[in-house]
């Protein structure tokens, strides 16, 4: 009798939205590759594949990092229509970059037509404390407002970076079930797996 072949890993599609120079590049590299990297190159459009074991099911993990530059504004649209999850990112020492999260939400309610989108409010650079200029209140406000997770991240010292993406699949995962969004996930971290394959949960 012939075997029945394995089924595919189902397939996550991530996109990291938010303001130029915010981190979204650095915390793809940082999950990606445990590596950050200091120099800031703007992106145009770069993607990503990672499997990932969550909740003892391989995934696979579509990562499309963005341009948060404004040259690129006007090609947002067509990225966004295939996410099917946001990170929406800003830097906590910058309010022009949290201001943009409310344009970037909208646009992407308005693409998606989709009111319960997985998304994430995440506060990057959270080892810059004494430049901070967004209050951790104010994040958390908007967060609740739009019923979505807030979660602070440093690409640099890798702090939350697993927990943001882990939170966004988890989301993603369930909502492909049919399933309630989680209430409010906050994982134990577990021993990583040999690369290509980490284990999230
Ligand atoms: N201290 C600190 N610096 C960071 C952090 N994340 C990113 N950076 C730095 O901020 C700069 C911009 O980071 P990028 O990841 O390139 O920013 P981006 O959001 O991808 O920018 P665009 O591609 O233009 O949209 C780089 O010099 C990074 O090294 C962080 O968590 N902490
Ligand atoms: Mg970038």
């Amino acid at each position: 009798m012939s075997k029945k072949p394995a089924a595919a890993p189902t397939l996550h599609k991530v996109i990291m939205v938010g303001s130029g120079g915010v981190g979204k590049s650095a915390l793809t590299l940082q999950f990606m590759y445990d590596e950050f990297v200091e120099d800031y190159e703007p992106t145009k459009a770069d993607s990503y594949r990672k499997k990932v074991v969550l909740d003892g099911e391989e995934v696979q993990i579509d990562i499309l990092d963005t341009a948060g530059q404004e040259d690129y504004a006007a090609i947002r649209d067509n990225y966004f229509r295939s996410g099917e999850g946001f990170l929406c990112v800003f830097s906590i020492t910058e309010p022009e970059s949290f201001d943009a999260t409310q344009e970037f939400r909208e646009q992407i309610l308005r693409v998606k037509n989709d009111e319960n989108i997985p998304f994430l409010l995440v506060g990057n650079k959270s080892d810059l404390a004494d430049k901070r200029r967004v209050p951790l209140e104010a994040c958390r406000d908007r967060a609740r407002a739009w019923a979505v997770p807030y979660v602070e991240t440093s690409a640099k010292t890798r702090d939350n970076v697993d927990k943001a993406f882990l939170m966004l699949i988890r989301e993603m995962s369930r909502q492909k079930l049919g399933l309630p969004p989680a209430p409010s996930p906050a994982p134990a971290r577990r021993p990583r797996c040999a690369p290509p394959c980490c284990c999230l949960s």
